[in-house]
C-alpha cells in the first residue's frame, strides 16, 4: 500500500447528510485528528421541542465516534423512543424521531447555548465526550437555515429543510433554495485560517447534497473565493452515481430544477471550484465528457457499502489530490 500524502499537512473535508459522514469516517480512519478537519453543514438545523438539533453535525459525530446507526445513517445506534412515544401520548410532535439518548446530545447542546457557548465549542465538548478526535467544526457558528423553495401546490412558498426532508418526505417540488442567514453568517474561523495558512493539503468535497448540504457551506461570505485562492487540489466525490443519488433528494431536486441526473451534471455544477473529480466506474464513460469541463478525473469505486469501502475511497481521493498537488 502507498504510503498516504500530505502527512504534515492537514486536509478540510466538506461534509453534509450521510453521504458526507461516511467518506468523513473514511478519511478519519487513515489521517490522524491533526491531518484532518471536518466542516459541516448547518443549513438542516433547526429549533425543534425547544432544542436545537444539528443534524450534519450530529451524523459526523456519531458516525467518527462508531455509534451511528448504521442502517439509518443518522442517530444512534441501539436507540430506543420511549420519551418520543410518551410525547405522541400527550398530543405533541412526534414526525421528527427523537431517540432517547439522541436527546441526550440536543438537551446538553441546549444547556449549553444558554451559557452562552459557541456552537464550534459545544460541537468539540461533545466529540470528546463521545470520543471523537478529529475536529468536527459548524459551518459557522451563526444561524443558516436552508428554506426549500417550492413553486405550486399546497404549500407552495418556502418550506424549512426538516420540514420537507422529514415531515413532507421531499415530495414537493422544488424550484430552489435560500440560505436564510448566510448573508451575515461568518464561515467557521478555523477552516478560514486552515484555508489561508501553510498546513492545508487538500480540500475534499464529500458526495453529499450539492444543494442543500454542499452549497450553504460554499456560499458563505468569502469561502468560495478562499477555496479557489487555495493553492491546494479541491476534489468533489460525484454524489450521483449511474443516474442516481445513493441517499436522499440530490437526484429528485436535479430533476426538478431542469438538471440532467448525471454525475457530469454535478462537475458541471461546481463548476471552476474544482481541480479534480471522483466519478464511479458506472459512470466512467462519462470521464471525458467531464474532463473537457477542466477538473482531472478519477474513476473509483464510490458506492460506501461498509468501512473497507469508505476506507478505499478516502485513499483513492487522498492518492489522487497528491498526484493534482505534485
Ligand atoms: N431523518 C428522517 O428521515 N426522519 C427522522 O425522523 C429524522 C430524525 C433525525 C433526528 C436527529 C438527527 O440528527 C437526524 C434526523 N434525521 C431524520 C436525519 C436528518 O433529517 C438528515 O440526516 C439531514 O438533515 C439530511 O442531511
Amino acid at each position: 500500500m502507498k504510503p498516504l500524502p500530505f502527512s504534515g499537512k492537514t486536509c478540510l473535508a466538506l461534509s453534509g447528510g450521510v453521504g458526507g459522514a461516511k467518506l468523513a469516517s473514511g478519511l478519519a480512519a487513515i489521517l490522524p485528528p491533526e491531518e484532518l478537519a471536518i466542516a459541516c453543514n448547518t443549513g438542516d438545523d433547526f429549533e425543534h421541542l425547544g432544542l436545537l438539533i444539528c443534524p450534519d453535525l450530529d451524523t459526523v459525530m456519531y458516525t467518527l465516534s462508531g455509534r451511528s446507526n448504521a442502517a439509518q445513517g443518522w442517530g444512534l445506534a441501539d436507540e430506543s423512543w420511549r420519551v418520543i412515544g410518551a410525547l405522541g401520548e400527550l398530543g405533541g410532535d412526534t414526525w421528527f424521531r427523537l431517540g432517547d439518548l439522541d436527546i441526550a446530545t440536543h438537551l446538553y447542546r441546549q444547556n449549553r447555548r444558554r451559557e452562552g457557548a459557541t456552537l464550534t465549542a459545544i460541537t468539540g465538548e461533545l466529540c470528546a465526550a463521545y470520543g471523537v478526535r478529529h475536529p468536527v467544526w459548524p459551518m459557522s457558528d451563526q444561524a443558516v437555515r436552508t428554506k426549500v423553495i417550492v413553486p405550486e401546490g399546497p404549500l407552495k412558498g418556502e418550506l424549512a429543510f426538516q420540514h420537507y426532508f422529514v415531515r413532507e418526505h421531499c415530495e414537493p417540488p422544488v424550484s430552489g433554495f435560500r440560505f436564510e442567514g448566510i448573508e451575515s453568517a461568518a464561515p467557521q474561523p478555523r477552516m478560514m485560517e486552515l484555508l489561508a495558512g501553510g498546513r492545508l493539503g487538500a480540500v475534499i468535497i464529500c458526495p453529499s447534497n450539492p444543494f442543500v448540504s454542499v452549497d450553504p457551506i460554499i456560499r458563505l461570505c468569502g469561502l468560495r473565493e478562499q477555496l479557489k485562492a487555495a493553492q491546494v487540489p479541491v476534489i468533489a466525490v460525484s454524489p450521483i452515481v449511474g443516474g442516481r443519488a445513493i441517499k436522499g433528494p440530490a437526484a429528485k431536486m436535479m430533476a426538478e430544477l431542469g438538471m440532467p441526473v448525471s454525475a457530469r451534471a454535478v462537475a458541471a455544477y461546481y463548476g471552476d471550484l474544482l481541480d479534480g473529480f471522483v466519478i464511479d466506474h458506472a459512470d466512467a464513460a462519462d470521464a471525458p465528457a467531464i474532463a473537457s469541463l477542466g477538473a482531472k478525473v478519477r474513476v473509483t469505486h464510490t458506492v460506501m457499502s461498509g468501512m473497507p469501502a469508505r476506507i478505499a475511497l478516502a485513499r483513492d481521493v487522498l492518492q489522487f489530490a497528491a498526484e493534482l498537488a505534485g
